[in-house]
């Protein structure tokens, strides 16, 4: 019989018919998104996440796709690691995010670059409105583990912001957060 699991306290996904995705990305795949992008290249072959999805009905509108993204932890001359960030392809359709393990700050940027800053952490709840660029922040000394569901179709718009970034950067602090909201472009 098929079974698929979805472990809820780790964000690990399993399929017996093995039809889970995974995507891993380096800091050098990654470090375009960085203020400053100096990294030996011992350093940029690491891994700074990886995505396992499930993806039964690939680009049919209506479906819905489910994943876990798993964002390391650990700092690019002070920037904490992050995901990309998007829009989506289609970019209307909507996300939900949810905290399962870790520390982190969901990033909002809706068309006129107003960032809203989302706290997460295990049991958060994210609604991430169509035409909003999202993107993950590991600001814990741990992996950070969020789960998502999102429409099949949507795809992903990676463009606009490997250009003009987010509107805000968040940089590691002696503060008492442990971090720090600068302003960027
Ligand atoms: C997530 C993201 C995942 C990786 O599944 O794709 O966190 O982030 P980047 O795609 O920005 O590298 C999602 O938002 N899907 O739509
Ligand atoms: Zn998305």
């Amino acid at each position: 019989m098929h079974s698929l699991i979805y472990d809820f306290s780790t964000g690990i996904l399993e399929d017996s018919e093995k039809k889970i995705g995974l995507i891993k990305r380096t800091i050098a795949d990654t470090i375009d998104i960085y203020e400053n992008k100096d990294v030996t290249t011992e350093k940029g072959k690491e891994l700074a996440y990886f995505v396992q999805s499930h993806d039964p009905q690939p680009n049919i509108e209506g479906a819905l796709q489910f994943g876990t993204s798993n964002l390391l932890p650990g700092d690019i001359n002070g920037e904490f690691y992050m995901t990309k960030g998007h829009t989506h392809e289609i970019e209307n359709r909507a996300e939900y995010y949810f905290g399962i393990k870790g520390n982190g700050l969901l990033l909002l940027m809706d068309e006129n670059r107003n960032t809203k800053i989302e706290e997460v952490h295990s049991n958060s709840l994210h609604y991430i409105e169509g035409y909003v660029a999202h993107r993950l922040v590991n600001i814990g000394d741990t992996t950070l583990v969020v789960g998502a569901c999102w429409n099949a179709d949507a795809g992903h718009n990676y463009d606009a912001i490997s250009e003009d970034g987010f509107s805000v950067r968040i940089m590691k602090s002696d503060n008492e957060l442990g971090y720090e909201i600068r302003r960027g472009k």
